[in-house]
């Protein structure tokens, strides 16, 4: 116990929360290869520097998926044309995978929009179970495990009717589905549990003999919470009520990071919004202010591959950050949403990191960031990479969701 309470204490006093404590940086150039070549036209950005630098994140950070994994079947659970006060479409849909006598299986909680045909949808992992983001009585409620939560009245790791409309507040579902967007989520426990644990979620069905945990250069949970997005874009694919060239991965913090990772991977994905994702999503590594590489990886052992742990306090040996991250989500629209009060996920490092993603954007004629300051508060910049810092905590709010539909209103349709 002593000794939890003294490398808690350690760790809080080593975190730069001091602007001018920021010591300089280097910013890796998102148009100079590895060997030094410059790149000038986004040819030679798809041809020789996207690739590198997906190989690197990929082998270096999130770790790689062993082996593409196709949906065994899709089984319609449940379906009701007259939800949401007969607004809305509702469908929940379970994708099962099998593979060495194994299986695993997810549910999609849909909701479309009844007069909209082709509808274009925002996909994003729920924290605490489909049956928390409404009130909504007939969504189903996962047997999957879950972390405890007193406030929620989770206990033994088990979802139950208690936590039912938890979160609606970070789900403005009405909104979304009055702008004519669909909305689809899943609990990220379904896809892997949210622990240091390799034996359950999708790892396991994809180890070869005598594997019991991911190789260094392997997937960590982010990446396996990314495939999971990916299979849904498979889903939908088959759906003919959804538009699946329009589909908008979406995620809050440590699923704002998988929504990044799935978008670089996957370039079905229309857009990205990245609310609040912080270390290791949208801010930068290399920049000390808030959450550090060495912090998350203890705290998270299981988030990132292997390899990505020879970065802890040495991030200045890292060749890359998380702006070229963000670059290769060019040129499809980007959205990094940062929060006044959520400096643990650095608001200026996540700022920057969609400014200098945005040379990347301009080889494609995208209009990024510029040469613009970070904005004040609550004064949103909507150009195809956009931004905004908003008042309040680490969250997912109406003013967010707002802000999300009018770039998509521009950027999407
Ligand atoms: C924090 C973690 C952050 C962020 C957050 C979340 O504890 O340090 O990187 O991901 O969790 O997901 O809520």
């Amino acid at each position: 116990m002593l000794l939890f309470f003294i490398s808690m204490s350690i760790s809080k006093a080593q975190t730069n929360y001091t602007e001018s404590e920021v010591p300089f940086f280097e910013v890796p150039n998102p148009l100079t290869t590895f060997k030094g070549e410059t790149i000038s036209t986004n040819t030679a950005w798809e041809k020789s520097r996207r690739p590198e630098l997906h190989a690197f994140f990929r082998e270096n950070v999130y770790g790689r998926v062993p082996e593409n994994l196709k949906i065994d079947s899709y089984n319609i659970l449940e379906q009701d044309h007259n939800a949401l006060n007969g607004k809305a479409k509702r469908t929940q849909v379970e994708l099962t995978f099998t593979k060495n006598n194994k299986e695993l299986s997810f549910t999609i909680l849909l909701y479309l929009p009844k007069h909209v045909k082709n509808t274009a949808v925002f996909l994003g992992y729920n924290f605490y179970g489909n049956h928390t983001i409404t009130e909504d009585e007939s969504v189903i409620i996962s047997t999957a495990w879950t972390d405890n939560n007193k406030e929620f009245g989770i206990e033994n790791n088990t979802l139950t009717a208690a936590s039912r409309g938890k979160r609606t507040n970070r789900w403005a579902i009405d909104k979304i589905i009055d702008a004519g967007y669909g909305l689809a989520t899943i609990y990220y426990g379904e896809v892997d549990p949210d622990k240091n644990d390799f034996s359950d979620g999708i790892h396991h069905l994809l180890y070869g003999e005598n594997q019991n945990q991911p190789k260094p250069d392997e997937w960590g949970s982010i990446a396996a919470w990314a495939w999971g997005l990916s299979k849904a874009m498979d889903y939908f694919e088959t759906n003919p009520e959804i538009e699946a060239t329009k589909v908008i991965a979406f995620g809050h913090s440590r699923l704002g990071k998988a929504a990044l990772w799935a978008g670089a991977n996957d370039q079905r994905f229309a857009g990205v919004i990245s609310n609040n994702s912080g270390c290791g999503g949208a801010a930068m590594s290399k920049r000390k202010y808030g959450e550090t590489l060495a912090v998350i990886n203890q705290r998270f052992p299981h988030w990132f591959c292997t390899n990505f742990k020879q970065y802890n306090n040495n991030e200045e040996a890292l060749v890359v950050d998380q702006h070229q991250l963000l670059a290769l989500i060019a040129p499809r629209p980007l959205y990094v949403a940062s929060a006044e009060e959520d400096r643990w996920a650095d608001p200026r490092g996540e700022f920057l990191s969609a400014k200098y993603a945005s040379s990347v954007y301009e080889l494609y004629g995208k209009k990024g960031i510029g040469d613009m300051e970070m904005p004040s508060t609550n004064l949103p910049i909507h150009n195809t990479v956009a931004y905004h810092i908003r008042t309040g905590k680490h969250d997912v709010t109406d003013y967010d969701w707002e802000q999300y539909i009018k770039w998509a209103n521009i950027h999407l349709r």
